[in-house]
């Protein structure tokens, strides 16, 4: 009981020294979505004259904060972060300069209890029905070649990468370490990198080739963990799968027992749920049960990493006594 008391009592200061830190000398500056990154933060809302106000994003607030380092001011840096939605169009790098001291630190934090949203994800819109019932919409930046992505979230549901069986697995008939190429005659060696398929399962893939093969991915499942691959041939008359390099752990350890799936392919492309996208920009979608393109929120990434701390470690150099507190960043 009394054990149990004391617990609670140090909870409870750690708790407000926690919540209610906060330095004499410390600056704020706010970020708010309707903020601008030419502004200076100090304003939690725009100006009458609407020449100053909040910062709009994180690398605007990190940049507002070199600049006052610049001007001598030390810290600490307290920015707030109004609720709402952010695009987030690149990660926020942090550097050692942006880093503080344990007297100075930066801290990033939710303004209130609602946390802001930082997405990484771009909508797509543009969608057409088909004849067959699949939906359909352009991406030109994937056709340029500016952009390409491996997830896709239908009304916050993520949907599923075509994939082939829908449900469970194939199972590899037979591990090759090496085989006589059956269009060359050439012996070529594939330790942990090719397996020989039941014909009807790999049947999809021999009629691709170049990009829409590579693109192909390989997913094989060992004892306690799964691989991805990519596709580097087909020999179709041997229903030979080579990928691109040695599967890890004991590929195929457990001989024709070991299960895979393959994804990434428009044939694959035959369940609700399920999209694909074709290197020409063009996505392509099975809709679930009740959904409607037309309206639906769909969501791509655009943003691999969302948070970068940059540090130099070859010049003892850290991004230190930077805090990140009460945000969301999602479809990365
Ligand atoms: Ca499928």
């Amino acid at each position: 009981m009394h054990a149990s008391r004391v617990f609670t009592l140090i909870a409870t200061a750690a708790l407000t020294l926690n919540t209610a830190s906060a330095w004499a000398s410390e600056t704020v500056l706010h970020v708010h979505p309707g903020g601008d990154d030419r502004w200076s933060g100090r304003l939690e809302t725009p100006n009458a004259e609407g020449t100053d106000g909040p910062l709009a994003s994180l690398t605007g607030a990190r940049d507002a904060v070199r600049r006052l380092k610049a001007a001598g001011q030390a810290g600490p840096f307290r920015i707030r972060i109004a609720p709402g939605e952010y695009a987030l169009r690149e990660p926020l790098v942090l550097e050692p300069q942006d880093g503080g001291t344990a007297d100075a630190p930066v801290i990033y934090e939710a303004a209130g209890p609602e946390k802001p949203r930082f997405s990484g994800g771009r909508r797509i819109t543009g969608w057409t029905r088909q004849a067959d019932g699949l939906w359909t919409a352009p991406i030109p930046e994937v056709a340029d070649g500016t952009w390409y992505f491996e997830q896709l979230w239908v009304n916050g549901k993520r949907a599923v990468r075509a994939r082939s069986p829908n449900k469970f697995y194939y199972y590899v008939q037979r591990k090759m370490d090496h085989y006589l190429d059956s269009s060359s005659g050439q012996a070529v060696e594939t330790v942990n990198r090719a397996f020989q398929a039941r014909p009807e399962d790999i049947a999809p893939l021999c009629d691709l080739s170049g990009r829409a093969l590579s693109d192909v991915t390989l997913v094989t499942y060992h004892s306690w963990e799964a691989s991805r691959s990519r596709v580097a041939s087909i020999d179709r008359s041997q229903s030979i799968v080579a990928v691109t390099a040695p599967i890890p752990w004991g590929f195929a350890y457990w001989g024709p027992n070991c299960r895979y799936h393959l994804e990434n392919f428009r044939a694959a492309l035959d369940e609700p749920g399920e999209w694909f996208l074709d290197r020409q920009g063009t996505l392509y979608y099975y809709p679930r049960p009740g959904e409607d393109l037309a309206s639906a929120e769909v969501t791509a990434p655009a943003v691999s990493e969302f948070v970068i701390a940059a540090g130099k470690p070859d010049e003892g150099q850290w991004v230190e006594h930077v805090t990140l507190r009460g945000l969301s960043f999602e479809y990365g």
